[in-house]
């Protein structure tokens, strides 16, 4: 098994290969998408679909262009995210957002695009396959599309843009499915697709959604806390934008104490499995995370 940050390294060197080249009429689209693709970030979706499907007997060859495709679907979900339309944001991991570079109309066209393009790669791959694999993957790709939409993250994504009655009920719903959902789509996604038995497939899901809860609450703490420079966007863009959050609900220690409770609890969902110990530490780095 090896560690995260080799993990990173192998999305990081392998994204490029599943994006159109950036020749053609539609030129301006590909390299828009390129932008935010391959602008950075911590990769930890692909890396932890790398993970899981590797943990349960895949080899990250045939893993790989499923991690590429999650990190397009959360590419996608960035880009839209900053649009004026939603969080109206200038920067995105340090480099100004992608309709800034390239207009709203071509930045809303990339997300629409890497998100097809995540489902063209998957589904490629998946037929390039027979018997047991090809439901496997199949499985996967039902999952993932499950986490990423209307009932996971862009429900999420609507909880947190309407009025809000500021209650914890709305916040775990805004966490688990704007958030979480992605991170269960790499775990329990990787476990499908490596064709795991159900209770590893499971264990994975829990940590993935604790993990979600403590990712999005610590997001909530850096924007209140954090240095802009190492975050890549300006802070306090939640209460600019007078969103719900973890830190708005309980206080900024009351906050930490709910992520120190989610984080142990994604630990715990690990609980007797061997070979888990580089996402247990990645769990338990959170209340270290700066960016
Ligand atoms: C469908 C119009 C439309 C929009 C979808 C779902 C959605 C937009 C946006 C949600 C995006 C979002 C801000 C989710 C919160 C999760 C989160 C904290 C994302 C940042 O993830 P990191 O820190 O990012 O892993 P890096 O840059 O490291 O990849």
């Amino acid at each position: 098994m090896i560690d995260f940050a080799s993990y990173k390294k192998i999305v990081n060197e392998s994204l490029e290969d599943y994006l159109p080249k950036k020749v053609g009429e539609a030129k301006r689209l590909y390299e828009s998408m390129g932008y935010s693709l391959l602008s950075g970030g911590k990769r930890l979706r692909g890396s932890m679909l790398l993970f899981s499907a590797g943990y349960c007997g895949l080899e990250i060859k045939d893993a790989l262009p499923f991690a590429c495709a999650l990190e397009m679907i959360h590419a996608y979900s960035l880009i839209h995210d900053d649009l004026p339309v939603m969080d109206n944001d200038d920067l995105r991991r340090g480099k100004p957002t992608n309709h800034k570079v390239y207009g709203d109309a071509m930045a809303l066209l990339a997300g629409d695009a890497l998100l097809n393009q995540a489902f063209e790669v998957m589904a490629q791959e998946g037929a390039k396959l027979s018997g047991d694999r090809a439901a496997c993957a199949l499985r996967a790709i039902a999952y993932i599309s499950k986490c990423s939409g209307a009932s996971g993250m862009i429900a999420g994504q609507v909880a947190d843009m309407k009025d809000f009655e500021p209650n914890e009920q709305r916040l775990l719903y805004i966490e688990e499915n704007k958030t979480a959902k992605l991170f269960m789509a790499a775990l329990a996604g990787g476990a499908y697709l490596a064709g795991a038995p159900e209770e590893i497939t499971a264990a994975f899901e829990k940590y993935a959604y604790n993990y979600g809860l403590a990712f999005q609450i610590t997001d909530d703490i850096l924007d209140e806390t954090g240095d802009e420079a190492l975050i890549g966007k300006p802070i306090k863009s939640d209460e600019k934008n007078n969103k719900l959050t973890a830190v708005k609900l309980f206080g900024l220690d009351g906050a930490r104490q709910h992520a120190v409770k989610a984080v142990n609890e994604a630990v715990f969902a690990l609980e007797g499995m061997k070979g888990t110990k580089a996402l247990c530490d990645l769990a338990l780095s959170m209340a270290d995370r700066k960016f």
